[in-house]
């Protein structure tokens, strides 16, 4: 058991930095055993720090220290002193250069953090804290320098050596050896320095900027992945010419690549001019990548890309502002899916994440606000909350002072701030100078965690015609926060007259009917609020928190028929979905209370017919709309779930509603069949999505032209979204021979590509029938599974445990058991990974007894590892002292 707990880091702690580096050069000897790295730094005092005669002290993880030298004299061991993590020189000039030369093992980093190797590539990831584990270095956002890096390696093992910024010098070295030397003009911040030696293959094009300059575009990969750069490409040339036309930011060097790379703790890395990818995130075609695929490799192109302006030249001046970077970015690449695609679609599937897990990181024991006040591990605060929670918070700025103003706020931010290191409250401060607006109150939405919670009623008073609608705000408290104050907060809404027309929206009853909106954003500050609406001669049906204008639960005593009403009736296309799926949840949750009830809802499954008929609606929608809630979200609406009666309720509407239309589905599968060819629109995504879901419902009756279907589809298949989606649908079917048949020779045919393989190993994960415990196992004994690649274990343990719930929640706790094996297991290779892994287990005061007493004990046993690192030190103590 690991008895010393790891320092708490606190905000309210944070120095300047007693000394500044202006540039830094670096010399890498890359070498099969190892590698040499130079450094020479130049320093200086920082002015605006009081601490004036403080000894240099520079950051360091796991390296050998061969030398260390100012101003060109070497200094004696009683110079310095080197201690576990630190490299502190206590006499140092004002101004002087520093050399330090360090030997690192790339081939035995496992941890994936710093310089390590990837099937033979070197590569970096430094984000957060891992330029340490390159060299010593004052490992802070807060010191930006200007990097110049030479990298020395064999010439036919590595041909392509890569760093940040303009190639300015190569050449030929002795022993097959060569060098590349590369110049990054804009200062950066150590986090954001990467490097990348190879043999790989390069996809070119160029970019021409809106003032002219010729931009050289680059996507390196493994020869054998050439051909699958193209939608990469096209997203990062759609992404630059968005943000010049919404944004106004043009890019600034003359060469922008991207590179991918197999083992990758994460989804990709926007270091400056060199971005870095998990090849699941970059590589697709038609043949091996799904719609989804499709869809996030562009949204995460843009999002890296997007980063070179929020992060790269305006940046974080310490990791508790991480949102800073990361809520703004997600953002504006959230707003460019929108663009690029149907915005009705990226908003219900941006909320759909944002309340089945954030809300429920939210109220778990790791709860932490959008800007958090202490931490022991950064790495375990890229969360959701940082992520997802921290857009919504952007997202509200921009609803609160409307698309101009928010440009505004965002040209004076990125002008204001060039080349600097900042906080979240320099942007809202941007935010306030540009629209004049004050965001005092709004401010709490970086300080306070929790999701508020808004109570909604109503009365209509017929006689004066008046609607009256009352809204109390409250935020719970989360671990370390009690006693929270009210949150200002956006709130959309409309009112519908009952053939379903907009009303208008007349808060004073003096206010003409001509120039009432039928849209009004309320703004919530008090904690409670009530509203009037004038002028109406019939009560309405509330259209509420339209768009998901706030991060919030809304509680409202909707009856069935006002929701079936606004399925079919309310113009804005989120919240029909939205309606739809509260109808949804509250058949499923008196199922979960009742389940020998006779009659499930009749209006759900005609609303569903209506919807599988509905041809003038938006496509798109209705595959969503088609789609029932998730078990992981009935879980988190539920109070002390019961695993195995939310999953059989779920599974009992979907088996009734597969049967009594099952006509319909049919008819669906055929009017959605593939006609033409593969295209990735929004329209023909809808198609296959309407139709793979058809398809889906159908197996889950077991309906034998169903399975003739699913048969068919997968032998004809000439996408992977329809190869997988007959695949999943067998999978999940009581078919077993057909499942077996089908999941053999699917591996048989793409077992050399392991983006693929990764899909088969979830198809299965994911899956109540295919994947029990025993089957789970078995797939990690499989050749194909790798426990030092992040995606296998993702797609085989992350998949099984966060989406297969009913296997994993089995009530013997031998899913729970499982899981704490995996995790101790990985902790001593990459404990970033599994610190990760192990949250489903830190939700255990959630569960009904029976499961988490269990769960804790499984919890319990992970304490108890010895040498646990302090990432999992973290994420389970705070789990089981909570
Ligand atoms: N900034 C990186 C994440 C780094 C995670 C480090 N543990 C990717 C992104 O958000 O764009
Ligand atoms: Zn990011």
């Amino acid at each position: 058991m690991r008895t010393d707990q790891p320092k708490t880091i606190y905000l309210s702690e944070y120095k300047v930095p007693a000394h500044l580096v202006d540039t830094v050069d670096l010399r890498f000897e890359l070498f099969e055993d190892g590698a040499r790295v130079h450094s020479t730094l130049s320093v200086r005092r920082n002015p605006e720090s009081a601490e004036v005669s403080a000894p240099l002290t520079l950051d360091g993880d796991s390296l050998k220290l061969e030398h260390v030298a100012l101003n060109g004299e070497e200094l004696a061991a009683s110079d310095y002193e080197e201690t576990e993590d630190q490299l502190v020189i206590a006499k140092v000039p004002a101004q002087f250069e520093l050399t330090v030369v360090t030997w690192i093992e790339p081939q035995n980093n496992t941890r994936l953090e710093g310089l390590y190797k990837s099937s033979g590539m070197f590569c970096t990831q430094c984000e957060a804290e891992s330029f340490r584990c390159i060299t010593y270095f004052p490992d802070r956002p807060d010191v930006m320098a200007r990097y110049r890096t030479r990298i020395e390696a064999d010439k036919s093992s590595c041909p392509v050596l890569l760093s940040n910024g303009n190639d300015v010098e190569k050449g030929d070295l002795e022993n097959g050896r060569h060098f590349v030397t590369w110049e990054d003009p804009f200062p950066k911040p150590s986090y954001l320095f990467a490097l990348v030696a190879g043999d790989l293959v390069e996809k070119k094009d160029t970019f021409t900027t809106c003032s002219g300059r010729g931009i050289d575009l680059r996507i390196f990969v493994e020869p054998r992945n050439a051909a699958k750069c193209e939608h990469a490409m096209d997203s990062l040339k759609r992404s630059m010419r968005w943000d010049e036309e919404t944004y106004g930011r043009e890019y600034d060097l003359d060469i922008f690549m991207i590179v991918a790379v197999d083992d990758f703790n994460m989804g990709a890395m926007e270091n400056k001019g060199l971005n870095i990818f998990n090849s699941s995130c970059v590589l697709a075609s038609q043949e091996t990548a799904t719609d989804l695929a499709f869809q996030q490799i562009e949204a995460i192109v843009a999002h890296e890309y997007f980063h070179n302006w929020s992060g790269n030249r305006v940046t974080c001046r310490d990791w508790f502002q991480l949102s800073l970077k990361e809520g703004f970015t997600v953002f504006r690449d959230a707003t460019f899916s929108a663009d690029v695609g149907s915005p009705t679609v990226k908003r219900i599937e941006d909320v759909t994440l944002l309340r089945t897990a954030q809300f429920a990181e939210d109220a778990g024991p790791m709860a932490h606000p959008v800007r958090p006040a202490s931490y022991m591990e950064i790495t375990n605060f890229y969360t959701l909350t940082i992520y997802e929670k921290g857009a919504e918070v952007v997202r509200m700025i921009h609803t609160l002072l409307g698309p101009d103003l928010f440009r505004k706020g965002s040209d004076l931010y990125f002008e204001r701030h060039d080349g600097q290191a900042v906080t979240t409250d320099d942007f809202v401060k941007a935010m306030e100078d540009a629209s004049g607006r004050n965001l005092t109150q709004f401010r709490l939405w970086y300080e306070q965690a929790g999701t508020p919670m808004l109570t909604v009623s109503d009365d209509y008073d017929a006689k004066q015609g008046i609607y009256r609608l009352t809204i109390q705000q409250s935020v719970p408290d989360t671990p370390g926060q009690t006693g929270k104050q009210p949150q200002h907060i956006p709130f959309a809404l409309g009112l519908l007259g009952a053939s379903g027309e907009a009303l208008p929206l007349r808060l004073e009853s003096a206010q003409g009917a001509a120039n009432a909106p039928e849209e009004s954003v309320l703004e919530l500050t008090e904690a409670s609020h009530t509203f009037e609406f004038h002028g109406l001669a019939q009560k309405p049906v509330p259209s509420l928190l339209r768009h998901f204008s706030a991060p919030v639960r809304v509680v409202y005593p909707w009856s069935r028929e006002q929701l079936v009403f606004l399925m079919s009736h309310d113009p804005d296309g989120f919240n029909r979905w939205d309606a739809g799926q509260r109808l949804a949840v509250d058949v499923i949750q008196s199922l979960v209370s009742s389940p020998d009830v006779s009659e499930i809802e009749p209006r759900l499954v005609e609303a569903c017919r209506a919807l599988l008929g509905d041809s003038a609606l938006d496509q798109a929608l209705v595959a969503k709309m088609l789609q029932l809630p998730s078990e992981a979200y009935l879980i988190e609406l539920a109070d002390s779930p019961d695993v195995a009666a939310i999953h059989r309720a779920r599974e009992q509407v979907l088996s009734h509603l597969a049967t009594s239309l099952r006509d319909e589905l049919v008819a669906c599968y055929h009017r959605n069949a593939g006609v033409g060819t593969y295209e990735i629109t929004p329209e023909s995504i809808a198609r296959r999505s309407l139709r793979n879901t058809a398809l889906a419902w159908l197996l889950m009756i077991n309906d034998d032209a169903g399975r003739e279907l699913a048969l068919q589809q997968l032998s004809d298949a000439d996408n992977m979204t329809d190869r997988m989606g007959a695949l999943r649908a067998l999978v999940n079917s009581d078919y077993a021979d057909e499942r077996s048949t089908a999941l053999a020779d699917f591996y048989e045919r793409f077992q050399d590509d392991p983006q693929v393989v990764e899909q088969w190993f979830s198809v299965q994960s994911s899956s109540d029938r295919a994947g029990q415990l025993p089957q789970i196992q078995a797939l990690l004994q499989h050749p194909a599974f790798d426990w030092k690649n992040p995606n296998k274990i993702r797609s085989v343990v992350g998949v099984f445990a966060g989406q297969n719930l009913s296997a994993f929640h089995n009530p013997d706790g031998s899913g729970y058991s499982f899981l704490a094996d995996q995790v101790c297991r990985l902790d001593d290779s990459n404990p970033q990974i599994a610190a990760r892994l192990v949250t489903p287990l830190t939700r255990w005061q959630k569960f009904a007894p029976a499961y988490s007493s269990l769960m804790r004990s499984a919890l319990e046993r992970i304490r108890d590892k010895p040498g646990l690192s302090a990432d999992l030190y973290e994420v389970v103590h705070k789990s089981l002292e909570a």
